[in-house]
């Protein structure tokens, strides 16, 4: 492991979605290491400024609202902030949403991170040659651009190669070759990280388990795509964090990490634990499990079969590996969602939610 400085004045962008403000709150969080930490964010609907209200006052985040398309504002963000690290988590995140409208898709995932690399770009080529070696431009990709799994297969490495098979993925997959490109052709120093399903507090109530667990509790289907036999990997959100940090202190620029949760589930059989979980937290009056809310739906189009990931990389490099068990995580994220209505209660009582998740 390289013991370089890590970066202490940071941009990052889509800091007001699950995984970013997630992350700006774990790298708040230490005690020492962060002079500046700027949080671009469009604040679309995944957007939320409460996901961050606790640290209102912390005099080192400063929130900016606006596009990491944006050249002029990136630029100057970039210079005068004196940014020595990107981190990008900014995008359009939800699969389902890609398969019904694939645009902005292509205009965040792609042409925006694009956009924020060639800007970060010129900034970095103005520094001076120390400044030059520390920066880091960090993009945070996902398991996806790898496609899909049999039942058998070994899991994705660094070097899999690219199959993605959702309109989300491929935007995703376009993004991480630009950045690739950016460190082979032009020297930038990149990091890419390709995780599996996060999950924990604040995330946006249309991913599987936090919308599985508030219609439990409003007593709505739990709908469950095709037979629920589909595989996901579960990386809990502060272990994705940690790895993030890692990287961007010690990681080698131009390499590529993969971040799993070392948990393969099976869909169903995630609903059917977080059910049984809540009969023991949150009994219906009638004695009635959860269970008796899932209802099998449609299958997504195109759906992905199986997500895994072989993390030896980050493991022997960077000698990470996620702390949280899925048993653990998921008792955690139940007991947040439970004790956080009136954050959820917010978003379901917008009008997106009305239309897309079938609030009242
Ligand atoms: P999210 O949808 O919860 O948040 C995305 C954030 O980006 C929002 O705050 C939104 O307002 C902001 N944003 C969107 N377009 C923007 C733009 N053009 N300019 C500036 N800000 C913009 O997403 P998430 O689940 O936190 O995911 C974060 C990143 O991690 C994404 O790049 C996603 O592809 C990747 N990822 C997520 C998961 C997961 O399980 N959630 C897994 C693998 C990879
Ligand atoms: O209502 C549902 N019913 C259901 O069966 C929903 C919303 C999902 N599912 C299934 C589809 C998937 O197999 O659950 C699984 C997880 O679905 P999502 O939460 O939509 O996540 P996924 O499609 O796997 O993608 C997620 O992980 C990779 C994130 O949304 C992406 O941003 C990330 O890159």
């Amino acid at each position: 492991m390289s013991s370089r400085t890590a970066p202490r004045r940071l941009l990052v962008t889509g800091g007001c979605g699950f995984i970013g403000s997630n992350y700006v709150r774990e790298r708040l969080a230490q005690a020492e290491g962060t002079e500046v930490l700027v949080n671009l964010d469009l604040l679309t609907y995944a957007g939320n400024p409460a996901n961050l209200a606790d640290l209102g006052n912390d005099p080192r985040l400063l929130f900016v609202r606006g596009d990491i398309g944006d050249r002029a504002l990136v630029a100057d963000l970039l210079s005068r902030h004196r940014i020595d690290a990107v981190v990008n988590f900014a995008a359009e995140s939800h699969v389902d949403r890609s398969i019904d409208g694939p645009e902005p898709f292509v205009l965040t995932n792609t042409l925006g991170a694009f956009r924020l690399a060639e800007t970060a770009r010129a900034y970095w080529n103005g520094l001076g040659t120390e400044e030059r070696a520390a920066f880091r431009f960090f993009h945070v990709s996902t398991d996806e651009v790898f496609g899909s799994l049999s039942p058998d297969d070994p899991p994705f490495r660094e070097t899999t190669p690219y199959a993605p098979n959702s309109p989300y993925a491929a935007s995703k997959a376009a993004s991480d070759h630009f950045v690739r490109a950016a460190h082979h052709t032009y020297g930038l120093p990149t990091l890419i990280s390709h995780c599996t399903n996060n999950y924990g507090p604040y995330q946006f109530p249309e991913k599987l388990i936090p919308l599985m667990l508030l219609n439990a509790l409003d007593g709505k289907p739990l709908p469950v795509y095709g037979d629920g036999t589909n595989v996901r990997d579960w990386l809990h959100v502060a272990d994705h964090c940690r790895a993030i940090d890692l990287i961007l202190a010690h990681g080698t620029p131009g390499e590529v990490y993969n971040i799993g949760g070392l948990n393969e589930v099976r869909n169903i059989d995630l609903v059917r634990e977080l059910a049984a979980l809540l009969d023991g937290l949150r009994p219906h009056a009638d004695g009635k499990s959860y269970a008796e809310q899932i209802v099998f739906v449609a299958d997504r189009p195109g759906h992905d079969r199986r997500y895994a990931i072989d993390c030896a990389k980050i493991a022997a490099e960077l000698g990470w590996k996620p702390r949280e068990t899925f048993a653990s995580g998921l008792r955690k994220t139940i007991a947040w969602y439970l004790e956080n209505r009136p954050w959820t209660d917010a978003i379901t009582q917008t009008r997106y939610a009305r239309e897309r998740l079938g609030a009242a």
